[in-house]
């Protein structure tokens, strides 16, 4: 058979090519020889980016869950398929095999048959980051339903809203979750939900936390009582390749989020083939990936690409600072892990804390690091580099979105080679260009520009669901025919991407466009400077006026100083057209879960626009608003 996994520089070389010249001869040949099909397809790829419509691998019939599990049961059916690392280290950690974690899955698919879920019903998943989670994911999977992940740390309202517009008949969640010294009432949370969901008939609730709570009568039922009532024998359905597998909902410019769609083979595939080649997997190889299940990262790279691959995949149910500062250090000790992928976020705010929450944990394991969600700062790429890979490990910084299901732009560990802040190069498949602000194609190597992609590709998105409109306008209005991610983006002399950040966070001030990102990493070039957000607010000459929030690295400063030092440094790095009217100083600045700053807030808070703040309870630290608004009230 031959070998799909690309192995040095020339293999990268020559499979891009190949994948760019023949992309259907290219995908055929890996999903025939490296998947298990019911029936093969007719036609690799069919599509008109104009309306847009994607299919790939019509005809075929399969089931994730075999790729996932069966397949690996004859030859590696005790090899640990997830370990899993509780909150509160002196909980034993959990060694699942693939044999089990296909008896759990088959045993919890019969359980959504009982109660009444059939293949194409939507279900959603509310629940904290326990093994259960990844067997429900699975178990829907089992059985053809669609699974629409709401990320557990998300608000009744936010709950609400997802379950009514994808119509789920069926909430899964727990009595509480644990998260670090708290434990998030989940049941309480769901219930407020479901007041304003009529459609959902059942609730099955995992005894986690113990925390009281109430089941309403011919609507709860528990989960390990279900259990009980069915064996664990349950044959996969059999899906059509352009199936619906799960939704996931992603937030969008305007507040009301986008429940992105994924089908089945096309997403199979290239989560596979992208972890594969991406994180160079080895067997025996323990990887893991901190993000939570309820983000696209999570759905990817913590269940179906590692194990479609028959990886050990770790999953931790709890945060980087509890008990301390040094619990990822541990856990990688602990477990002995080989490839470690985090966010840019988590390695900013564990360098603040110094090396010796690092040090005195043995890291000699780790044989690759990844990072996943915003660029990486080059302080941050190198105290990666230096205290967690001792300078011996790739990093290799993945740029993807929800939308796009996998791993799109990257280095291949120890492979292509690294540029600190750079994502470097595009995965086999995947057709990266940049555009100018006038729609048309740059051609030159060395440019800026906005990020499309130019052709399909096996993980796409479909659609959102219930807004078929609302993609195209989105996705494939800006360019026709092409992709645009949203995303500005540059390019080297020889061929790396360096993601810039949005483009939908453009200024343009006194007539001049400025890039907010652009603004920004001139601030952060300053010492005393941890990170900032800059935004635009009304003036009545400028058209625009700039504010930055900063957060600053230690206490004993001079603001007054700093302040005058950032404005130097933003004149000198792009010029004075570039320097900020206002600069605030706070804490922290908001953030989504995934460690985005959430500009949309502070932009209200600039423009004081603050009656109408939306739903803020899907942050990280909704705390600061309040102080960031009252600080900012005496500027
Ligand atoms: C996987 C994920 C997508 C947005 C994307 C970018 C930003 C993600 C990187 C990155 C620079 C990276 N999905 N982004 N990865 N920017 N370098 N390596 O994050 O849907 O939640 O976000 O995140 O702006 O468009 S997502």
């Amino acid at each position: 058979m031959k070998d799909y996994r690309i192995r040095s520089i020339d293999d990268y070389m020559q499979s891009y090519q190949e994948s760019i010249q023949d992309p259907e001869q290219f995908w055929d040949d890996y999903a025939r020889e490296n998947f298990i099909w019911k029936k093969s397809w007719d036609k690799v790829l069919e599509f008109d980016l104009l309306k847009p419509e994607v299919k790939w691998f019509q005809g075929a019939k399969l089931n994730i869950t075999e790729n996932c599990l069966d397949r690996h049961l004859s030859q590696n059916g005790d090899r640990t398929a997830i370990i899993w690392e509780p909150n509160d280290p002196k909980e034993v950690a959990k060694h699942v095999s693939y044999k089990e974690l296909h008896s759990m899955v088959c045993q919890f698919a019969n359980v959504l048959k009982e109660n009444g879920v059939k293949k194409g019903d939507r279900v959603c998943v509310y629940m904290p980051m326990v093994l259960e989670l990844a067997v429900a994911v699975l178990a829907c999977a089992r059985i053809g339903a669609v699974h629409s992940v709401v990320f557990a740390g998300f608000s009744s309202k936010s709950l609400s809203d997802r379950i009514n517009d994808s119509d789920c008949k069926i909430l899964l969640t727990a009595d509480g979750g644990f998260r670090g010294s708290k434990v998030t009432p989940l049941k309480e949370i769901s219930d407020e939900a479901l007041e304003s969901c009529p459609g959902v008939h059942r609730v099955i609730v995992l005894k986690r936390t113990e925390s009281p709570i109430q089941m309403k009568v011919g609507r709860d039922v528990w989960w390990h009582k279900e259990l009980m009532k069915v064996d664990d024998d349950c044959p996969a359905a059999s899906m059509d390749a352009e199936d619906m597998l799960f939704i996931l909902y992603t937030s969008g410019s305007t507040g009301k989020p986008k429940g992105m769609v994924h089908t089945c083979a096309g997403y199979m595939v290239y989560s596979t083939y992208s972890f594969q080649n991406v994180f160079q997997y080895e067997e025996q190889d323990v990887y893991w990936c901190t993000a939570d299940i309820g983000w696209i990262t999570g759905h990817s790279y913590i269940i179906y690409g590692p194990l479609s691959t028959g990886a050990t995949t770790v999953m931790f149910e709890g945060i980087p600072s509890y008990p301390d500062v040094s619990r990822f250090w541990q856990i990688v000790e602990k477990h002995k892990v080989n490839i470690f992928y985090t966010a840019p976020t988590a390695i900013r705010a564990l360098a603040q804390y110094g090396p010796e929450f690092v040090q005195g944990h043995d890291l000699s394991s780790l044989k690759t690091l990844g990072t996943v969600g915003e660029p990486i700062n080059e302080e941050a790429w190198h105290w990666y580099d230096e205290h967690i890979g001792k300078k011996k490990c790739p990093i290799v910084d993945t740029w993807w979105q929800t939308e796009t299901g996998g791993i799109m732009i990257s280095a291949l560990a120890g492979i292509t080679p690294t540029k600190p802040t750079f994502a470097t190069l595009p995965l086999p498949g995947i057709q990266p260009v940049l555009m100018d602000e006038k729609g048309d194609l740059i051609s030159e190597l060395v440019a800026e520009g906005r990020l499309c992609i130019a052709y399909p590709w096996p993980s796409m998105a479909r659609t959102i669901y219930g807004d078929h409109q609302r993609f195209k306008d989105t996705y494939f209005s800006s360019f026709t025919g092409k992709y645009f991610t949203g995303d500005g983006c540059r390019r080297d002399e020889e061929g790396n991407y360096r993601i810039t950040g949005r483009v939908d966070d453009i200024l343009i001030v006194s007539g001049h466009n400025l890039g907010t990102a652009e603004i920004e990493n001139a601030i952060n070039e300053h010492t005393h400077v941890a990170e900032s957000a800059v935004v635009g607010y009304p003036h009545d000459i400028k058209g625009n006026s700039i504010y930055a929030f900063v957060t600053l690295k230690g206490t004993d400063i001079n603001q007054e100083l700093i302040k005058n030092e950032i404005l130097q440094l933003v004149c000198d790095l792009i010029g004075p057209i570039a320097k900020p009217e206002i600069i605030q100083f706070c804490s922290g600045l908001p953030k989504t879960r995934s460690g985005k700053i959430m500009r949309r807030i502070l932009r209200k808070i600039a423009c004081r626009e603050t009656e109408n703040m939306g739903d803020i309870s899907t942050l990280l630290n909704p705390e600061v608003v309040q102080e960031i608004q009252d600080q900012a009230l005496a500027h």
